[in-house]
């Protein structure tokens, strides 16, 4: 069975084989992968069978307090009468759900659906805010248009100069590697800007190793140099950019000597990267969370994206500018409408015109359809507050561990009413949960997911999923029947015969099928941004995949866009000035070191899935605090022994690990860990104020032996 991996947005080509109930991978040729896999893809069918699998609905005994299994009768029971009195003592807004960029395509839009039809309520988020948030507005703004790569990922081969910036792909995705390797062995340049020597840094020909959180000021300085030296493409900002004029201006001010002054990278090798990125024939410039997740990420985005205009850059084969997207459907999870914002088709909940489409393809009236709801901090910092929701659905999140301030948020969980969590295992999140519904995993559903080229990709079923375990389509089909108060449901919709409903919604059966929501989807998304109009799973079978936008049947797809207009009115790209702006919170004699987060190879996000698998487990079993030695040595902490990490919000404890890789004023920690270990006690939450992505990228701690 040829499939995808379940985990990151490489979305790795691999097939599947089922032998006396046990499922082995091989890897396979795609253009993302090539017949490559990094560990996490090889081991993860271990889940499907995993002695922790959840295989009942489990339901909160009030008298004790505990979570015990039930039928689903019961627990659908539950949540719909509590759906129902909470929205009646506290009107339909009272009503949250969380989403993720895991989903299919098919979930992200059902649950967007299930939101504004089945529930009415505006409050609608997931954890894309915290990932690639900050690019896709930044993206938005310049070129009209948010699709991670804005070509296909083989471009990178193609470069001449490459410059990632917070990215650490040889650990976050490891067969992209092998195009860097080929892009070097061809003669071209890597240029890696991170606060630490990572495993991709130490494959760079440049390595900038600023404080965390000055990007922006780097981005800046390097459009200063490429000003003065003139590299500037005059003819490209004349004929396809507007707005140069003010970027000229706020980059006059930003001389490499004050870049160097704040972010600590030296003159030499700003001129070098200005130098390296201006003389190439092909250049690319991608970033990711290192850049973004700040609370001025769409800023420091946009820095980068004005210097790849200024460079004349993108629309250019082997040239660009690019957001390497994180989650498996990163890309194609914000674009169906659980974004609070937002439509499907990447189309604005605000917009007349999208609204009216939007609630044709959903049989309802267009003025029933709520507006907007407010971004995934706000919502989860609101939860069971006078003003915040009192009952949440999650799909595809662990806020208890990935939520900045997550100590808070924890608490915000607890003051809810109801909480709902659908997952295949008791993450953290689930664990607080009023009901617990067990669902499909990868390997047992079908759907499309969109990866980080924006390639639509077919993701297929093995087999079935265990029994009483339920697909997220059919709990969704199932609660949204009872919420209208059709019959109710003691077996999966796949078990009982369609049935069709008055009201001309689709019947509880074709809700639950994949391939009818999918089938809706590309009628809901046609006319929009991302416009799925012309994709069918057939068409993806037959190409290995279709990127978007894609309006017509037989027309053509879209592997690399920008080539002769932006997705802008008049066609032009925007530039845009920036300013560089200190972080959240500063250090001070109290917090005096720099604290970022980020991933290693073996552990994927909160962790839930990654840390049951015994391989992954033995390759990274326990969370750690990266300090440089003649930190580690004022500090007087040897490698290995338990400190504690504090900030103004909270602690975490882990060992030390020693590494001269890493900035002597900034301490790194991965934030897989829940329990006394999560790194997201510390973290900010402040957030961006265009994006909403809260600074998991820096705040002030202090580092004691524990
Ligand atoms: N193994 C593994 N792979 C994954 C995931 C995973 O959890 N585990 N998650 C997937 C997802 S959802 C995502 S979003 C991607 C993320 O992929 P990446 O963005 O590559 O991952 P991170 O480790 O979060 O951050 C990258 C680097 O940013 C650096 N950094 C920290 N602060 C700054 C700063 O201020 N400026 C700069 N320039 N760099 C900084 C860190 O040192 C780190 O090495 O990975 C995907 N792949
Ligand atoms: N400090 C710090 N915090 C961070 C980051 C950072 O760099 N630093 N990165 C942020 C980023 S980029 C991200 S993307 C978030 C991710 O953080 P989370 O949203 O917590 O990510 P996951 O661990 O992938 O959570 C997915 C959960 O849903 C379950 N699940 C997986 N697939 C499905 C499905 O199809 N259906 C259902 N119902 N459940 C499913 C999994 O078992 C797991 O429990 O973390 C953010 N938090
Ligand atoms: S790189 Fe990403 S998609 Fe590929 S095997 Fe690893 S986790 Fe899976
Ligand atoms: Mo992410």
């Amino acid at each position: 069975m040829a499939t995808h991996c379940p985990y990151c947005a490489l979305q790795c080509g691999m097939v599947l084989r089922e032998e006396d109930d046990a499922v082995s991978v091989l890897p396979r040729q795609f253009p993302t992968n090539r017949g490559g896999l990094c560990q996490k893809g090889w081991t993860a069918p271990e889940l499907l069978s995993h002695p922790e699998r959840l295989t009942s609905p489990l339901l909160r005994d009030p008298a004790t307090g505990e979570l015990r299994p039930a039928t689903w009768e019961a627990a659908l029971d539950r949540i719909t009468t509590g759906l129902r009195d909470v929205q009646e003592q506290h009107g339909r807004d009272a009503v949250a759900v969380f989403g993720g960029g895991g989903l299919t395509n098919e979930k992200a839009y059902a649950l967007g659906r299930f939101a504004r039809v089945a529930l009415r309520t505006r409050h609608i988020d997931y954890n894309g805010r915290f990932c690639m948030s900050s690019a896709a507005a930044a993206g938005m703004r310049a070129f009209g248009m948010d699709r991670g790569l804005p070509f296909p990922l083989s471009d990178l081969g193609r470069a001449d100069t490459l410059l990632l910036v917070g990215a650490n792909p040889a650990e976050t995705m490891p067969p992209l590697v092998r195009w860097l390797t080929e892009h070097r062995e061809r003669g071209g340049k890597l240029i890696v800007i991170d606060p630490r020597v990572t495993a991709t840094a130490r494959q760079a020909d440049l390595h900038l190793q600023p404080l965390p959180g000055t990007d922006l000021a780097v981005a800046n300085a390097l459009l200063h140099i490429a000003l003065t030296e003139g590299y500037v493409d005059g003819d490209y900002v004349a004929t396809r950019t507007t707005g140069f004029t003010a970027v000229r201006r706020t980059v006059a001010g930003w001389w490499p000597a004050r870049a160097e002054a704040l972010s600590g990278v030296p003159v030499a090798d700003l001129e070098e990267t200005a130098r390296a990125l201006g003389t190439a024939a092909r250049a690319i410039i991608l970033t990711a969370r290192g850049a973004e997740q700040h609370a001025k990420g769409v800023d420091t985005v946009t820095g980068f994206v004005n210097l790849a205009l200024a460079l004349g850059l993108p629309g250019r084969p082997g040239s660009g500018y690019g957001c390497l997207t994180g989650q498996g459907n990163g890309q194609g999870g914000r674009e169906h409408g659980q974004k609070a914002d937002q439509l499907p088709g990447y189309r604005k909940i605000d917009d007349l015109e999208a609204r009216a489409h939007v609630a044709r393809v959903w049989g309802v009236p267009a003025d029933e359809l709520p507006g907007p709801g407010v971004p995934a901090y706000q919502l989860l910092d609101s939860l069971g507050t006078d003003q915040g929701p009192r009952a949440l659905l999650v799909f595809g999140s662990n806020p208890v561990v990935s939520a900045p301030r997550a100590a808070r948020v924890e608490g915000r969980l607890r003051d809810l009413d109801l909480l709902v969590v659908a997952d295949f295992l008791l993450s953290e999140t689930a664990a607080l949960a009023d009901v617990v519904l067990p669902t499909a995993q990868w390997a047992e559903e079908d759907g499309t997911m969109t990866n980080l080229e924006g390639r639509v990709l077919r993701r297929r079923a093995l087999r079935p999923p265990p029994a009483g375990v339920r697909t997220d389509l059919e709990i969704l089909a199932a609660l949204s029947a009872r919420l209208r108060g059709s019959t109710p449901a003691d077996r999966p919709a796949r078990e009982r015969p369609t049935d069709s409903t008055a009201d001309g919604q689709p019947s509880e059966a074709e809700a639950a099928d994949p391939c009818v929501v999918f089938a809706e989807l590309r009628r809901a998304s046609a006319g929009g941004i991302a416009d799925y109009a012309g994709i069918s799973w057939d068409r993806i079978d037959a190409a290995d995949g279709v990127f978007w936008p894609c309006p017509d049947d037989d027309g053509p797809d879209s592997p690399r866009l920008f080539t002769e207009r932006f997705a802008t009115a008049d066609g032009l790209a925007r530039f845009r000035p920036v300013e560089h702006r200190p972080a959240a919170e500063e250090v001070c004699a109290d917090y005096p070191l720099h604290f970022t987060t980020g991933r290693v190879l073996a552990q994927y996000q909160s962790g839930t899935q990654t840390r049951r698998v015994a391989a992954l487990r033995r390759a990274a079993p326990e969370a750690f605090v990266e300090l440089h030695p003649d930190l580690a040595e004022r500090l007087g902490v040897t490698d290995g022994e338990p400190v504690r990490v504090l900030s103004r919000r909270g602690e975490f404890q882990a060992p030390a690990r020693l590494s001269p890789g890493i900035r002597a004023d900034t301490v790194f920690a991965p934030f897989h860990w829940g329990g006394p270990a999560r790194a997201n006690s510390v973290t900010n939450d402040a957030v961006d104020p265009v994006s909403g992505m809260p600074e998991f990228k820096i705040c002030a701690v202090r580092v004691e032996r524990a």
